[in-house]
């Protein structure tokens, strides 16, 4: 079906590319007066960076590979099954790049520093190629599928604590209160006194880095989609760790409800959001 060979380095260099510049261009727009306006929620903000920043991302990978399909964050209508729909719609595609522009747009609005360009590459629905760039530290994320994930051309590898109670774990508010929140405060509620301590960052694509790169032992947030994941799943898996869905079935890119770890304290993490009964809603995903 493919008409020419292309190595998954090549996948990678324009990946690579896609996001250090469209990650320069939104580190560019910080701070400017931007055109704002919400999506499926009062809280849920999309911006004219977010839309440029996808037209750009969407340009480079097509310029390149123009018969790859694409799943981008604000190519999808918003609505709580419209990530489900749009990956069922393409999930079966040869090559299909996951792409989410800026992962942290409340962060981006407010000039809170965590924010990312996420840009994942699946081959028959696995993961290939994983790149998660943060323009405002200049950290490049980097995983290829059996070759390891690397920060800047350094090999990365996951934490060794192999209990929650030194462990610290970062947790996710998504602005979607009548789906994720009550879940997610059960998660908060049961977690906290279990660990070393939380974080909430508030970008998914950057804690999944950070749990790859050793700086969180782990990670979870429930009612995700799949632009917010792909990319860093690959990278933890490259480094050594785990990824599940909350409920502790294996990750792939329907998983909504997302627990990433170190591998170590998984089971340990997963236990306990088991009985907090913070493992997502209905089938548990
Ligand atoms: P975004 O900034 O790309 O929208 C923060 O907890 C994470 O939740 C971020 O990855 C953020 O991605 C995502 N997020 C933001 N709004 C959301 C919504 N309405 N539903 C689900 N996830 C959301
Ligand atoms: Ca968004
Ligand atoms: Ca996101
Ligand atoms: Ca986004």
């Amino acid at each position: 079906k493919t008409p020419y060979v292309v190595s998954s380095k090549s996948y990678t260099a324009v990946a690579i590319n896609a996001a250090a510049k469209t990650g320069e261009w939104i580190k560019s727009k910080v701070g400017s007066s931007l055109k704002m306006s919400t999506k499926y929620s009062e809280q849920d903000l999309v911006t004219e960076v977010d839309k440029g920043a996808e037209q750009m991302i969407r340009r480079l990978i097509l310029t390149h590979f123009p018969d790859h399909a694409i799943l981008g964050e604000e190519g999808v209508e918003p609505g709580p099954d419209a990530s489900n729909l749009a990956l069922q719609a393409v999930k079966d595609e040869e090559f299909l790049w996951i792409v989410d522009p800026v992962d942290g747009t409340t962060n981006f609005v407010h000039g809170f520093p965590f924010f990312s360009v996420s840009i994942a590459l699946a081959h028959h629905g696995e993961i290939i190629v994983g790149v998660i760039y943060d323009p405002i530290r200049d950290e490049l994320f980097v995983a290829e599928k059996g070759k390891g994930a690397y920060v800047h051309g350094n090999r990365m590898q996951v934490s060794q604590e192999e209990h929650l109670s030194d462990g610290l774990i970062a947790v996710g508010f998504p602005p979607d209160p009548s789906f994720a929140l009550p879940a997610n405060m059960a998660a908060v509620q049961a977690l906290a006194p279990k660990v070393r301590n939380l974080r909430a960052g508030g970008s998914a694509a950057l804690h999944l880095a950070y749990v790859a790169a050793g700086r969180l032992s782990g990670y979870t947030e429930i009612g995700l989609n799949p632009w917010d994941i792909a990319a860093g799943a690959l990278l933890v898996q490259e480094s050594g760790g785990m990824v599940t869905s909350t409920a502790g079935h294996p990750y792939d890119l329907s998983v909504r409800h997302v627990t990433a770890s170190n591998g170590k304290l998984h089971h340990e993490l997963i236990t306990v959001l088991k009985e907090a009964k913070a493992t997502g809603i209905a089938e548990d995903k």
